[in-house]
């Protein structure tokens, strides 16, 4: 049999039970979609999640409770009936009302069950992959500035700190029986290791602290790693590598655009992504025709081709923008991620034009790489630029045979670079995650404290 919701329990019983154990008679109790506001007759007022298995749910529905609240003044007959099981035919009728959740924003001061963070989880790494170190403490492994990021998990719940709630016939509380030893459950890891900072690390196994001591710790700390930010630079790291790198480009004499992140899919086809390629199963349609783009290079090749007579020689630009590709693995994929293209055409396009321009900005990005020759099903060939294993760039010198399809008829060279892993190499991340566009996570920092 399904459960049933906290309103209606509210509704059944015209009781609550507060986490304290108190037994509440409820006075007034309105419904937004997920949310329960809930006037007691002692005044007190709450917000709770109106879930089928909460805390609160579960205490009203086994009808649990430590004892009466003094001043809702309950009467004995609803204690007697409530604790004694009594499927009630006399049902007590609290009305609930619907109101809009707009009006759910009023400040209430004591919230009882707390609202699991609504951030999103990254579907392709919901875990931040830290390994333990020797040490019990955080460790800040590299020194390096701290802003950081994963996945939130919402807050589990903790069986040692959780009221000792008994029946209602002695109105007392049972002897508290403390588990032998702290264990961590992997969700409480996974909440844990969320709560680390970017360059942080724990040792699971040999940390003394309880989880909750743990967790508010950690809480305290990124509350005053965000407010520090917040004093100190007020700028999204993403938002400040892309005008970073933005001046950087403008100073060298590339063009800056910005063409549409909404494409025709027939785009992706002239890049030689046909049905049968790997890249084409990675797209994300939009309707019948259109797609997100998962690179920027058609947009580019649309510019060179219009401004080749209009712009001096060599033409430069570059793009610095978000691209989309279906991902299923990785710390270092996102399926949302931001590429920077830069590209020349016309003269100064060797090779070593490339791998000079390559050293000159990642040099400004104080960012240690190595050059490394690959290929790929666009371009053939391909200069890999690398950061340990993590590939930050694919490089080609042109002309490509594909250049025909768009118009092109000079010699080009050009790089894409994704932005999050230039942040991820930078601040030593351990997953992309912390680096990307997130409701998770502010500057590699959790937000769900
Ligand atoms: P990988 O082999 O690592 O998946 P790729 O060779 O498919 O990358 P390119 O098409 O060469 O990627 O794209 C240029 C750059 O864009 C990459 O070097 C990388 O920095 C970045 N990039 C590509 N895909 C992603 C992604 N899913 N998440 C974050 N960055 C990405
Ligand atoms: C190299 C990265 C073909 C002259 C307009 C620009 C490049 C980098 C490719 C990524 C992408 N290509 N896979 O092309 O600079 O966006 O295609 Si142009
Ligand atoms: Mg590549």
């Amino acid at each position: 049999m399904e459960k049933k919701s906290l309103d209606s329990l509210i509704s059944k019983t015209g009781l609550w039970v507060s986490r304290s154990g108190h037994l509440h008679t409820v006075k007034n109790c309105e419904t937004s979609q997920k949310y329960l506001r809930i006037t007691m007759d002692c005044g007190e007022t709450i917000k709770a999640r109106n879930s089928r298995s909460s805390r609160s749910a579960r205490s009203l529905r086994n009808r649990k409770f430590l004892k009466p609240c003094k001043s809702c003044r309950v009467p004995d007959e609803k204690i007697k009936e409530f604790s004694a099981k009594v499927s009630n035919k006399n049902e007590v009728k609290v009305t609930v009302k619907t109101i809009p959740s707009a009006q759910f924003n009023a400040p209430i001061k004591n919230i009882q069950d707390p609202v699991p963070s609504l951030g999103y989880a990254n579907p392709i790494n919901p875990v931040n992959p830290v390994n333990p170190v020797s040490s019990p403490q955080l460790q800040d492994a590299h020194g390096a500035k701290k802003t950081s990021s994963t996945a939130a998990m919402s807050v589990p719940q903790q069986k040692v700190t959780k009221p000792n709630i008994s029946q209602a016939t002695n109105h007392k509380p049972k002897q508290q029986v403390k588990p032998k030893k702290t264990e961590f459950t992997q969700i409480q890891k996974n909440r844990i290791l969320s709560l680390l900072g970017p360059d942080e690390m724990i040792s699971f196994s040999k940390e003394k602290r309880s989880f909750k001591e743990l967790e508010s710790t950690l809480q305290i700390q990124r509350k005053k790693d965000l407010v520090s930010m917040y004093e100190d630079s007020r700028e999204d790291m993403l938002g400040k590598l892309e005008r970073t790198i933005t001046g950087f480009f403008v100073d060298m004499g590339f063009l800056e655009i910005k063409s549409p992140i909404l494409i025709p899919f027939e785009y992706m086809e002239r890049m030689g992504v046909s049905e049968d390629k790997k890249l084409s199963e990675q797209i994300f349609r939009v309707g019948d025709n259109m797609c997100l783009r998962p690179m920027l290079a058609p947009g580019l090749y649309n510019y060179l081709r219009k401004f080749d007579n209009v712009l001096p020689d060599p033409v430069r630009l570059f793009e610095i923008g978000p691209c989309y590709r279906k991902e299923s693995d990785g710390s270092s994929h996102l399926e949302e991620f931001t590429m920077l293209n830069f590209c020349q055409m016309g003269s100064k396009c060797t090779k070593k034009d490339l791998e000079y321009l390559i050293q000159d900005f990642l040099g400004s990005l104080d960012i240690e790489y190595e050059l490394v020759s690959d290929s790929c099903m666009v371009y053939g060939d391909t200069i890999d630029v690398m950061h340990k294993n993590m590939e930050l760039s694919s490089a080609v010198v042109g002309p490509v045979p594909m250049d025909m399809d768009w118009g092109i008829d000079k010699p080009w060279i050009g790089a894409g670079f994704g932005l999050e892993r230039l942040l991820k190499a930078k601040y030593n991340l351990k997953n992309i995650n912390r680096a990307g566009r997130s409701e998770s996570y502010y500057n590699g920092i959790s937000t769900s404290l």
